[in-house]
């Protein structure tokens, strides 16, 4: 099945809302298969946001990446790069839908609690940067059954 990167930012772990991401993720049921704690630094994030690295406010995005630990996970589900892009909403959390993680719990274009791949492709390169093979788990939970029908699995 399908997986995608996530990270808890800073102003998630800050605020203390990593049980709130979790208990959605956990909820709509979609498959922890990785989850630790680390710390950033500029070289993995001038990697991670390469699209950014001219933009002024780079620096300003640096630092709000690095001022704390983060928490990363690898999520796996059916089409899960597109179903957690759209549980998490826009960039910016002030025009983010409700019912989103940003819509819900931030109100900054910058301090906006999450990360998402934003296509499978740069899911896998995500991955594969923040996670070593032996850090992910392939396991299904004994109840798939009741979250996928037969043939979506
Ligand atoms: P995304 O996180 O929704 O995929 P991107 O455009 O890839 O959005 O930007 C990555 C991150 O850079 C954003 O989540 C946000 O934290 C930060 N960012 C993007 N645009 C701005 C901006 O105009 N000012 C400040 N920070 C920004
Ligand atoms: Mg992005």
């Amino acid at each position: 099945m399908e997986r995608t990167l996530v990270i808890l930012k800073p102003s998630a772990i800050e605020r203390s809302l990593v049980g709130e991401v979790v208990k959605r993720i956990e909820q709509k049921g979609l498959i922890i298969c990785g989850m630790k704690m680390m710390q950033l630094d500029e070289k993995i994030l001038r990697e991670h946001y390469a699209h950014l690295v001219e933009k002024p406010f780079f620096p300003m995005l640096v630092a709000s990446m690095t001022v704390c630990p983060v928490i990363v996970m690898c999520l796996e589900g059916k089409d899960v790069v597109e179903v957690f892009r759209s549980m998490t909403g826009s960039t910016n959390g002030r025009k983010a839908a409700p019912g989103t993680l940003r819509g819900d719990f931030c109100v900054s274009g910058q301090q906006n609690i999450v990360h998402a791949s934003d296509s499978v492709e740069n899911a896998k390169i995500e991955i594969a940067r923040f996670f070593k093979p032996d850090e992910l788990f392939d396991f299904k939970p004994r109840n798939i059954r009741s979250i996928y029908a037969d043939d979506e699995i």
